[in-house]
This record gives C-alpha cells, structure tokens and sequence, in this order.
C-alpha cells in the first residue's frame, strides 16, 4: 500500500513556512530545502547529501558551482559587472567573436533569460518576414509544436498548449500555428499555407516528458522549411550544450538552425545567460534602439559564458553526456520494473513513464527518492525527468539506478 513518505525536520520547515507566507505560490517544490551544490551533489539544510537529477532544468550540464566558472565569475564581479549596452565594453566583443565561433554563425544578440531568446528569435524571424522575405505587415505567421514549452511571456504563452500555463493569461499574441510535433505531414502541410515566417520547434521536447522525434524529422523540417523559404528556428535552451550527447541536440542530424536559441547551461548555473545566434541578412534586420535590455551582454556575463562554453569542450562533456545516457537507460530498462511503462532520451536528457493505478504514483516516487538520496520531480504528471549533470560517473549512474530501483518499491 503506497503512503506519502514527508519526513521534515524543524529546520526545513522553518524555510518551507517563509516561503508560504512571503513567496508568491507559482510553484509546487519537493519538500527539500537546499543549501550547497557541487556537481553531482547538492546538500540540504540538514547537511544530507543528494544526486541532482534535474540539473536545474539543465542549467548546470557543468555540474553545481564548476570550478572554473566560480572563478571566472568571482574576476570579473570584482572588476565590472554591468555597463548597460549605453557603453562599449573590452568584454562583449571577445565574447561575441568566441560564441559565433564557437557554433559558426554571424553574429550573437546576448540577452538573459531562455524565454527572452525565444522572444528575440520570433522578433527577428518577423522582421526578417517583413524586411527580407517580403510578408506583409502584421501577417507573419510561425509554426509552432504542440506540447511546446518555450517559456512563460505573454506571447510565449499564447501558442502554449498547456492550459496551466495559459489559462486565465489572455488575451493572446495571434501569429502563431501549432501541429503535431514529429508529424512531417503537418508541417508540409502549414509550410504550404501564406505569410509562414518561421518554425519554431524544440529538438527533443523536454516539458512535454522528453519526446523524441524520428530520425530524420529535424533534417527532413530542415529542408522543407528551405525549400518554403522559412526560417527553422531551434530552441536548444534544454537540449543544447552537450544535454543530448551532442554539442546541440541538431547536430545529430547535422542540422544548422537558422537561427539559434540557447540558454540555461549558457552560464553553467550562476546568473541568466541566453543568446540568440544568426546569420547576417536575418540578424542586421535588428537596427540600433530596436531590441535590447540592461543585462543583455554584460561583462559578468560574458566572461561566465566564455568559461562554460570552454568547459564543455575541455571536458568533452558531449561525449560523457552520450555514454552515461545510454548506461543510464540500458540499466533502467534492465530493472523491468512493473511500475515504468518507458524510458526515453537522448544523452542525459532522460525520463521514465510511471504506470500505476494512482495518478500521483510519480509525485510519491519522487518523495521516496529524496528519502533515499536522489532529486527528481515529474512532469505531467507520470513522467519523471532523470537530468543529471553531464559530469556524473559511471560509478555514480549505478549508484543511483541502485536508489531508484529500491524506491520503486514505494508504489508496490
Ligand atoms: C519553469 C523544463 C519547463 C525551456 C525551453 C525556453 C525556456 C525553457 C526548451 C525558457 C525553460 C524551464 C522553465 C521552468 C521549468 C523549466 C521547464 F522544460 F525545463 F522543464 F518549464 F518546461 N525553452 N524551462 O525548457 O527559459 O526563461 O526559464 O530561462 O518555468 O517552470 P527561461
């Protein structure tokens, strides 16, 4: 008989009660209060230790407080943090030239959250619609997936297809088409249809319980969208910087978005970084004064993205997400347990399908796993993300398949 494990000392209490009473109520947390993060481990107040298996919703691929991105931070916030874009800075333009090297493109428009990259990308790709392409004003459409998440802005949210993150949040941005992910038919179909600008697609739809589109789905979107003349638009914020395995999730089908999306693990964890990659006839449609805002390619900024970017590489943290992925799935698939329906991912971008007579059977597993030593929290109800960072062992991968095949227990 399954019953909730909630075994809460004084101390977390103390913080769990703050946050009722003074933080807003926009979220629903594991019963965990944590207080240290060092790559795999975080530790809460009562100084117990626990693997992360979110990861931060993949904001810390690197690993909680990388070495090397703590001290490119701690530098540069001792020496100029903030110039606003009213200035030059000896940072951006190195950081610039190091991003559009790094993934072979034009030029970057730094911004800060993942949600602001995306709103950047829709502002260019309808500009380009009006400016380069020739679409009348007003009329630019963008395809859409259903199951999306792109963030949580008005417009964002408009051609969401979550009620919990529309509802109630009207009325919306028109523009936008949504279709089946991974259904070409649908998307031949939408880029046959007038005024289509762009396709904005996630490689691996993460929020959606990481669903993976056929091989072949982002090529064959690709060539499509450049044979309609639409620009593909990736969101590799989640799936992007090593996650999938790969350094962005379209380079497993050799893909060259359009234009580029990322985010999150951008700054390895310390402070929003996101950056919107592109070529020049889309980019150069952005004149002075047009786009922006304060924090967009600030110097601490831009010295802790330089820092995670080269992490990534000189780690070869693509190559370790690949493997400790695939150890991952073949050992949770090898527990054939009665209570997960599936496991899917790609590089350690993984989730399991809960199957069980109780639909809050995910949420309890997941209080059992805190128990025992491991963080993860579902999504959609019976679907629990397993993202740890890109830095974990093997030794670490069967330590904690040895923790979730003890809690699995909890929903016999
Ligand atoms: C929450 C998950 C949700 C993203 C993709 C853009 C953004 C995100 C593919 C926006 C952000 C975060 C937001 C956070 C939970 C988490 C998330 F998918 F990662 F699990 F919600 F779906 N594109 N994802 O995943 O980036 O503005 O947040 O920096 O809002 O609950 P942001």
């Amino acid at each position: 008989m399954m019953q909730s494990i909630i075994n809460i000392s004084a101390k977390t209490q103390y913080y769990l009660e703050l946050e009722e009473k003074y933080s807003a109520h926009n979220y629903h947390p594991l019963p965990v209060v944590l207080t240290r993060g060092e790559g795999v481990y975080v530790w809460d107040v009562e100084d117990k230790r626990y693997y992360d298996f979110l990861s931060g919703y993949s904001a810390v691929n690197q690993g909680h407080c990388h070495p090397a991105i703590v001290k490119a931070f701690i530098e540069q916030s001792q020496k100029l943090t903030l110039t606003s874009r009213a200035f030059h800075s000896d940072l951006l333009g190195d950081y610039a030239k190091f991003i559009t090297g790094y993934f072979g493109y034009d030029k970057v428009l730094p911004m800060n959250t993942g949600v602001e990259a995306v709103e950047t990308g829709i502002k260019l790709c309808r500009k380009w619609a009006y400016e380069v392409k020739g679409i009348l004003p007003d009329k630019a459409i963008i395809i859409v997936c259903d199951g999306n998440f792109h963030g949580r802005t008005s417009t964002v949210i408009s051609f969401s297809s979550d009620p919990d993150s529309k509802k109630n949040f009207g009325p919306y941005m028109p523009g936008f088409v949504s279709i089946p992910f991974n259904d070409m038919d649908a998307l031949e179909k939408a880029l046959s249809e007038k005024n289509i600008a762009g396709f904005l697609v996630e490689p691996i739809q993460g929020e959606a319980g990481v669903v993976v589109p056929d091989e072949g789905y982002l090529a064959k979107a690709k060539q499509l969208c450049e044979e309609a003349n639409v620009l593909f638009i990736a969101d590799e914020i989640q799936t992007g910087l090593c996650r999938t395995g790969k350094m962005l999730a379209c380079d497993h089908e050799n893909v060259r978005p359009d234009i580029l999306l990322l985010g999150k693990a951008l700054s390895g964890g310390m402070l929003p970084v996101s950056a919107v990659l592109a070529d020049d006839e889309i980019m150069l449609t952005i004149k002075p004064g047009e786009h922006g805002s304060t924090y967009g390619g600030s110097p601490i900024g831009c010295k802790t993205a330089i820092a995670a970017l080269t992490v990534l590489k000189e780690e070869k943290m693509a190559d370790k997400a690949h493997a400790m992925g695939e150890l991952l799935r073949d050992e949770l698939i090898k527990l054939q347990s009665k209570h997960i329906s599936w496991v899917r991912g790609k590089g350690l971008l993984n989730a399991i399908i809960i199957q069980h007579a109780n639909k809050e059977a995910a949420w309890e597993l997941c209080l059992q796993l805190k128990e025992n030593g491991l963080l993860a929290k579902p999504t959609h109800g019976d679907k629990i993300r397993f993202a740890p960072p890109l830095v974990i062992t093997k030794e670490q991968i069967n330590e904690c398949v040895a923790i979730i095949n003890k809690s699995l227990v909890c929903l016999d």
